[in-house]
This record gives C-alpha cells, structure tokens and sequence, in this order.
C-alpha cells in the first residue's frame, strides 16, 4: 500500500497561542513525515470549500468567521495510516472532553464562544484528504 497522507490544519487560535512548535514537535515525536508546510491566510471562498460538508449548520458562520480571524498553518503529512493516527492525536471535537494526551485535550478548553476553538484539523477519509490537500496545496 502506498504511503498515505493527509491535510493537517493548526487553525488560528494554535497559531495565535503559540502552539505552533508544540503540536509539531508531537506529530514528529509520533513519526510522520512532514512533506510540506505553509502559513496560509485563507480566504472565504477557500474555506467555504474546505467546511463545504458543514455548510448550514449552526456553527458554520461562527466557525468560517474564527478561521478568517487569522493565519493557519496547513501541512502535508504522511505515514502509513496517518489519517487514522493524526486524527487520534488530536483527540475529539470537542477540547473540554478530547482525553488527555491528546492535542486538543491537552491543549484546548471552551472559550465561551460559538464554535469550537480546537486547536487543529485533520482530514476524516481518504477522499477528504485527497480534495482538502488540493485545497490548500494548489
Ligand atoms: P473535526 O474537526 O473533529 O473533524 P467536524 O468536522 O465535525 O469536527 O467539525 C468541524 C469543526 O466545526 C470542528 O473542528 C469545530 C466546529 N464544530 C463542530 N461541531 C460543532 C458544534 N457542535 N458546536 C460548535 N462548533 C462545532
Ligand atoms: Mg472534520
């Protein structure tokens, strides 16, 4: 099987934290390979397609407005399984309960606010990964 890979997001409010060195050094400490890295200030039109499965909801104008709030950095891993292994280091949606040890566990907390500031994002599938990537890495 081919190597996998998927799009790994540190959405702004990692980015604003200072969190950027400290969630890098957990995805390298874990073994994947980083194969392309960049800051990135997307536009609405780039995120209304990365979020276009959410399109809708409640939180999707709190959550578009939070990652126009300022830079992200998207990231190419890869490794075998990484989208099942990034996705488990980053722990669940939600950072109040994400388990410790995980990124948003450790990391994360309810701000208040209307969307979940969580830190990170990773593609859920290989098709995810292969759209998103294309997102973000044109
Ligand atoms: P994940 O980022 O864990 O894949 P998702 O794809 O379901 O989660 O949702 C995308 C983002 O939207 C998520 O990281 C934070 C926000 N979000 C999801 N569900 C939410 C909710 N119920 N309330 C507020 N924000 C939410
Ligand atoms: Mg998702």
């Amino acid at each position: 099987m081919a190597t996998e890979e998927t799009l790994v997001l540190v959405k702004p409010d990692g980015v604003a934290r200072g969190l950027t060195g400290a969630i890098l050094a957990r995805i390298e400490a874990k073994g994947y390979a980083l194969v392309d890295i960049r800051l990135v200030e997307p536009d609405r039109e780039r995120l209304a397609q990365h979020y276009a499965e959410h399109e809708g909801k409640p939180f999707y104008e709190p959550l578009l407005e939070f990652m126009l709030s300022g830079p992200s950095v998207a990231i190419r891993l890869a490794g075998n399984r990484v989208i099942e292994g990034f996705r488990s280091l980053a722990g669940t949606t939600d950072p109040t309960t994400a388990a410790p040890g995980t990124i948003r566990g450790d990391f994360g907390r309810d701000w208040g606010l209307k969307v979940q500031q969580n830190l990170v994002h990773g593609s859920d599938s290989p098709d995810s990964a292969a759209r998103e990537l294309s997102i973000w890495f044109d």
